[in-house]
């Protein structure tokens, strides 16, 4: 028994160290002609933005890896920067050309789209969505970060600029926000009401992510950027992945992260086990989304496509490390006539 014993010891350490998981198989989710790109995903439903085009859904549903793909909006390139939760997609939309960014929101259970922001004027952009509520960057008055409930129809201010700051790139889980301004992180719950500093660290600290209690961000204190986190519950800070050159863009759901890392392409973690994710892409792929197990960025091969992976649940992933277990394949969603 005991060389069994130092095996699986010996196994369990790799895991700790970041060893490789087998058997993450990346596929392709929309390699049309032209550019895809800007990508979210929830619920196995992934949108992006199409160059010229619009924004399209790719519905995987349970575990296909062939999506059937809905064209949302003819808007061309006003429509970009898609965000999904559940069954609502929120984005820019730029009817009224150059300048005149407004936030839209399409309902793919009525097939409907709504207006959740069209002030005259300003600009609103860069926005994401939890469950019925819409957060963006707008530059109403001092300029922000503006929310909407899509339910009550109640718009509201999340942040408002402090002179020479500027706030960007948004983000919703439940009642918390979270955005960066000028190279550190802050943070709104909309339950309390209350504002609050995730990271002010001297370093430059930017586009954060959340999921629960947890957020995630891009941090150059070390030197390049690394994924750093904090616990919103324990209040504790602490580091997510320092690599070779930048690890970026950080995407979180639940238990795992996942980042662009510039030496490997599309990496992850999972929080509870410190067991790394090598997903893959090379150095073509760039700013990851994750809901559940579907990971999906967009890669620039000529021109820019979706591609994605499904990362296996913690549980497996410790059967997959020891050997005892390999991954079935994913059914194929059979293509539409
Ligand atoms: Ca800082
Ligand atoms: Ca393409």
């Amino acid at each position: 028994m005991l060389w069994v014993s130092v095996v699986l010891a010996c196994s369990v350490l790799a895991l700790q160290e970041g060893r490789a998981v087998a058997g993450i198989s990346v596929f392709p989710i929309c390699t049309y002609s032209g550019d895809q790109e800007h990508v979210d995903v929830s619920d196995g439903v992934v949108v992006w933005r199409h160059y010229g085009e619009g924004i399209y859904t790719g519905d995987l549903g349970e575990h296909y890896t062939i999506p059937v793909v809905e064209h949302l909006s003819l808007g061309g390139n006003g429509h970009d920067f898609p965000a999904i939760s559940g069954s609502i997609v929120v984005y820019e939309r730029n009817a009224a050309g150059m300048g005149q960014k407004d936030i839209y929101a399409y309902d793919l259970d009525s097939n409907t789209e709504i207006a959740v922001c069209t002030a005259v004027g300003s600009i609103q952009y860069f926005p994401d969505i939890s469950g019925d509520v819409a957060v963006w960057v707008d530059t109403r008055d001092v300029g922000g970060i503006y929310g909407k409930n899509l339910t009550d129809g109640n718009e509201f201010v999340v942040y408002q600029t402090v002179s020479g700051m500027s706030a960007a790139n948004p983000a919703i889980d439940g009642n918390i926000v979270v955005w960066d301004a000028d190279g550190d992180i802050y943070g709104f719950d909309l339950s309390t009401q209350s504002s609050f500093t995730v990271c002010a660290h001297s370093g430059y600290q930017m586009h954060p992510a959340v999921s629960g209690r947890t957020v995630v961000w891009q941090d150059d204190r070390d030197g390049d950027y690394a994924i750093y986190g904090y616990d919103l519950d324990s209040n504790t800070e602490f580091r997510v992945f320092l690599g070779q050159d930048d690890q970026e863009f950080p995407a979180i759901d639940g238990d795992i992260v996942v980042w662009k890392d510039e030496y490997y392409g599309i990496r992850g973690k999972v929080l509870s086990t410190g067991e790394l994710l090598n997903i893959g892409g090379g150095s073509a792929a760039w700013y990851p989304a994750i809901s559940g197990d579907l990971a999906a960025w967009q890669s620039h091969s000529g021109n820019w496509d979706i591609y994605g992976a499904y990362v296996p649940e913690p549980a497996t992933l410790g059967l997959l490390a020891l050997g005892v277990l390999s991954l079935p394949r994913k059914r194929r969603r059979p293509a539409r006539p």
